[in-house]
């Protein structure tokens, strides 16, 4: 089964994932003061977390994954640089703790670092491919949140997703049981944005 099966096998638990009152409310404009500087930190810890997930994982993966795992890489340290210039900009603290939600995902990465390669590629993917879906339903963003709406959808992020897919899919059949643990990760993380 190709891992692009999985959110119709999935739906209800995926519209958990990709839907959020956090992003209605960035695209109608409706955020309360605040809420989205406390994700943004919380978002810049999980990026450091997938990022020493992934590094390790294109150590390990097979050849026709390494260069979209690698360029993945690259683009993850440049996402925080970025951070740390959305954090200038707008006077916030990288250094705040993370919340439970931040370390149970990452806490998940942390466990899939010894799980097959495969395996690891489809959880990979459920991570890009979640978030773009869900960052999609805030389109185009209320004015004041534009910036980050188009960060997080522009064309070449949902090319990167599709070539995760076709990494994924070369390396194995699409794993249930991993989706919906990064599934449950991502509904978490969307709940600790707006309660
Ligand atoms: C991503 C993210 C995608 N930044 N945050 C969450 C909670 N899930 C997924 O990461 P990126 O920065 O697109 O690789």
């Amino acid at each position: 089964m190709p891992v692009a099966e999985l959110p119709s096998r999935h739906p209800d638990a995926w519209r958990g994932a990709t839907t959020s009152p956090f992003l209605d409310a960035v695209r109608d404009g409706t955020l309360p003061a605040g809420a989205l500087d406390t994700w943004l930190v919380q978002d810049a810890h999980f990026v450091a977390d997938l990022l020493r997930f992934q590094a390790r994982l294109l150590a390990r993966a097979p050849r026709p994954a390494q260069a979209v795992l690698a360029g993945g890489c690259v683009a993850l340290v440049e996402e925080l640089d970025w951070f740390t210039r959305v954090a200038a900009e707008r006077g916030l603290d990288l250094a705040v703790p993370r919340l439970p939600a931040t370390i149970a995902y990452g806490d998940l990465l942390y466990r899939l670092d010894a799980a097959d390669v495969g395996v690891a590629l489809t959880a990979l993917w459920a991570v890009e491919r979640a978030y773009l879906d869900a960052w999609s339903t805030a389109r185009p963003g209320a004015p004041q949140y534009r910036q980050f709406v188009e960060h997080w959808t522009v064309p070449g992020f949902a090319a990167y997703v599709a070539a995760l897919e076709a990494a994924a899919d070369e390396a194995g059949p699409a794993d249930d049981a991993v989706f919906l643990e990064v599934v449950a990760a991502e509904t978490a993380f969307w709940e600790t944005a707006l309660p």
